[in-house]
Order: C-alpha cells, then sequence, then structure tokens
C-alpha cells in the first residue's frame, strides 16, 4: 500500500520537516532491527506493528478530525493524570513523546546536562519540533512528582500552555484530601477549557473505557504468567506503550484479540523462547516508546521478560476505578482512592511498590528481577537499594541497572545482563 503524504499536515502542525524525516528514518530502522527479527511473533501483533506505523500518521490525522469537532487533545507525561475526567469532556489524552534521545542538544540548552533522560528528551521533542502529539495538544498536563519534572514543566509553559497538578508526596489522609482538591480542579480547567459539563453520566462512561482498557492489559499480564511465556516481553511492552497513544475503545478490542491467540497458544504449550529459559521481571522507571534498550538486550540473551512493575506496564493498569458512584462527587472520590494507591517511588514512605515487587516476583514465577533506573532519576535509583536488599532477603536475584537512552554503553550492559542470566539460570 502506499504510504499516504503527511506532509502538509506536519508543516501546519509547525514540526520541523527535515529533523521529522530524520527521526522516522532511525525509529523505523530501530522497530525492524528490534521488533521484526522477533521469530515466532504473534500473528495479531501485526494490528501494534500497523499502529507503530502510523503513529505519526493516521493516529494524528484523527487527533486533527477530532479537533475539528470541538474536541481537545490533552498531552500528558504521568500516570497520575486522570484520563477518566478528560474522556469524559470527549477529549482525547495522549502520552508525549520522552522516550529517545532526540534534540537533546536543544534540551540541553535549557536543563542541566545531568537531568534524567526522560525528561530531556520531552524537552528536546518540543524544542527540536519533532512531536506531531505535542504540536497537536491543546493543552498539556504534567505534575509535581519528581523535582525535574516540576522545575522542567516551567519552562515547557514557555513554549505550550502547561497546566500542573499538584501530586501529594505522601499517603495519609490530609494527602488524599490535598489530591481530592486536585481532582476538582482538573475538573474546573477541563470544564473551562472545553465548556462542557462534567456529570456522572459523561464521568461513568469515561471511567468505564478506561476501566476496559485496564482490564484488556490485566488479561495479557495474567496470560504472561504462563510458563513458557507466549509473548515476548518486548511485544508486551510495545502493547503497554501504545496504550498511552491509540483510540482506547479501538485499543481495547485489538489487545483482545491478541489475548484469544496468545490463550491458543497456551492450550498447544508454544512459547516465544527455549524451554528453560530465564524468567524476569523488569522493575522501575518507566520505558516510554521507544524506549526498549533493556528488554531488548535482555531477550537477545536468551531470557524471556515476563512482566513490569513501572508505569508502562503493572504500576498503571493493577487498579480499577471503582463505577458504582451516581454522582460526579462519588464518581471523583473513587478516582481519587484509584490514583492514590500508584505507588511511584515519588512518594515516601513506598513500602507497598517493594511488596508489590515481591508479589510479581512470586506471582510470575521469575528467575531474577531487573531493577531499571533511568540515569540521573533520583527516586528510582535511590529505592533501588531497598528493593535489592528485600529481594536479597528472599533469595531473588536482582540486578540494579542505570542507564540513559543512548548506545554507547550497549556492550557494556550486555555483558553484565549475560552474567546476570547466567547466574539466575544455574
Ligand atoms: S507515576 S514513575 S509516570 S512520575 S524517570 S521523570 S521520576 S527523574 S517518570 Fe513517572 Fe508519573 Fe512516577 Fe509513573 Fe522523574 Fe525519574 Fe525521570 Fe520519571
Amino acid at each position: 500500500m502506499e504510504q499516504k503524504n503527511y506532509r502538509p499536515m506536519w508543516k501546519d502542525l509547525g514540526l520541523n520537516l527535515e529533523g521529522h524525516d530524520q527521526l522516522l528514518t532511525v525509529l523505523g530502522n530501530a522497530y525492524k532491527d528490534i521488533y521484526l527479527s522477533q521469530e515466532n511473533r504473534p500473528k495479531a501483533m501485526q494490528y501494534l506493528d500497523f499502529v507503530i506505523s502510523e503513529a505519526h500518521g493516521l493516529r494524528i490525522e484523527e487527533l486533527m478530525e477530532t479537533k475539528k469537532k470541538g474536541n481537545k487533545v490533552i498531552g500528558t507525561f504521568c500516570v497520575y493524570v486522570p484520563e477518566e475526567l478528560i474522556l469524559a469532556v470527549g477529549g482525547t489524552c495522549v502520552g508525549l513523546c520522552a522516550g529517545a534521545e532526540i534534540g537533546i542538544d536543544e534540551a540541553e540548552k535549557v536543563l542541566p546536562r545531568n537531568t534524567c533522560a526522560l525528561i530531556k528528551s520531552f524537552m528536546g521533542f518540543k524544542l527540536a519540533g519533532l512531536c506531531p502529539y505535542i504540536q497537536a495538544s491543546d493543552l498539556v498536563v504534567g505534575e509535581t512528582t519528581c523535582d525535574g519534572k516540576k522545575k522542567a514543566y516551567e519552562i515547557l509553559n514557555d513554549y505550550k500552555e502547561t497546566y500542573v497538578m499538584e501530586i501529594p508526596q505522601m499517603k495519609t489522609e490530609r494527602d488524599r484530601a490535598l489530591w481530592r482538591g486536585e481532582i476538582n480542579q482538573f475538573k474546573d480547567k477541563l470544564e473551562q477549557l472545553t465548556g462542557r459539563k462534567i456529570t456522572a453520566k459523561n464521568l461513568k462512561k469515561g471511567i468505564r473505557v478506561a476501566n476496559e482498557k485496564r482490564e484488556a492489559l490485566q488479561r495479557l499480564s495474567q496470560i504472561r504468567k504462563t510458563v513458557p511465556s507466549p509473548i515476548s516481553g518486548l511485544d508486551a511492552l510495545l502493547a503497554n506503550q501504545i496504550a498511552f497513544y491509540d483510540d482506547p475503545i479501538r485499543f481495547t478490542r485489538n489487545i483482545h484479540v491478541l489475548c484469544d491467540e496468545l490463550e491458543g497458544r497456551v492450550k498447544k504449550g508454544i512459547g516465544v523462547a527455549k524451554n528453560g529459559a530465564p524468567r524476569i521481571l523488569m522493575a522501575g522507571s518507566p520505558m516510554a516508546l521507544p524506549n526498549w534498550k533493556i528488554p531488548f538486550i535482555v531477550e537477545t540473551s536468551g531470557a524471556t521478560v515476563v512482566a513490569e512493575e513501572s508505569c508502562v506496564g503493572e504500576r498503571s493498569t493493577r487498579d480499577l476505578v471503582e463505577e458504582t458512584g451516581e454522582t460526579p462527587g462519588k464518581l471523583m472520590d473513587a478516582i481519587t482512592d484509584r490514583y492514590m494507591k500508584i505507588d511511584c517511588a515519588c512518594f515516601t514512605p513506598n513500602q507497598d511498590r517493594i511488596e508489590h515487587i515481591l508479589q510479581l516476583a512470586k506471582d510470575f514465577k521469575v528467575n531474577g528481577v531487573i531493577h531499571y533506573a533511568i540515569q540521573f532519576c533520583t527516586p528510582y535509583s535511590v529505592e533501588a537499594y531497598k528493593v535489592e536488599k528485600t529481594l536479597q532477603g528472599k533469595g531473588i536475584p536482582c540486578l540494579k541497572i542505570e542507564t540513559d537512552y543512548g548506545m554507547e554503553d550497549m556492550g557494556q550492559l550486555k555483558t553484565r545482563v549475560e552474567a546476570f542470566l547466567e547466574m539466575v539460570g544455574k
């Protein structure tokens, strides 16, 4: 099929066309090398391959179409932003580009060099004019999670209106009250932006759509508990990454098609890796699209990643919003409670996260845990100490990795991962 010419749309969006062409070439080649070279992929992955191939084309065209109808597009960087409220006003919530080493030179003009790669990436994408999602967004919603993000949003706001939600740092009743107030204020902001009221009816519908997406991803996660896993960690990670920007209803439907196929594989005992391949849990910082570096190293070294304890994974799909409330207030209470359960390392203390890691290690019958922190991410790299200590206490091997989005340390990381896999495989 001939590729449609999206250049006029990209030009209207104010993208840097030359840089954007280069970006698409690099990403296309990386996808071919990392994804399409995998053997024994489920057929239903073709849907996700298609979504990736049209991530800057058809999907952006869809966003522009919905905007023409008066609907708003809201860009986000964190799973704390409640998608349910955005859906309630007929909006679309999209995760913004933050997973590639792009526009770093531009980013480092406004940010210190020792800023985490995710933050440098989103700033770089914006300043270099390479992210069509931020260009298409009517509003960016940030959050006061880590210090780096919080301060970077002040700078981002000079280039794109950025509304910031205050996330508490602890989980006491007082913190819940603060977060409940933030949800209310966000509701007011959305109503003002769209001129539409949030009602019990549209909010219930928004909650259902977001819950259904989570349920589909939970089903996918559940299937990966099987030994051997019928899907690679790379493919499952891709599903979790695409969840942040595909149309939620279409995405949910297609994840169920994938799960049907995987359940068929399970019945026949078909796995993606050799029998006895080590099963690995990845824990830590989120892997935003197209950050595939560590799972690629792990899986090309003979192991399978069977779960992600991450916001691009279990942390954002584990909990549903209770749907029984009959007023907007009651439903927002339920949204507040659901989001208060997110165990981001920005919270203190954060014992729930340690418990979740132990539970996942048990449920997914893993041979070892790789703790991944994006370089210069203080919350996750500091918390790694407690994670490792607890796992060691339970006799579960743990490898701590800190890295950025660059490829320079691939060889060194591969050596460390291979040594770890050899150890856990014994
Ligand atoms: S709820 S994990 S998505 S904040 S990697 S920018 S923490 S220095 S991404 Fe996150 Fe929300 Fe938490 Fe999840 Fe800062 Fe660390 Fe960088 Fe991070």
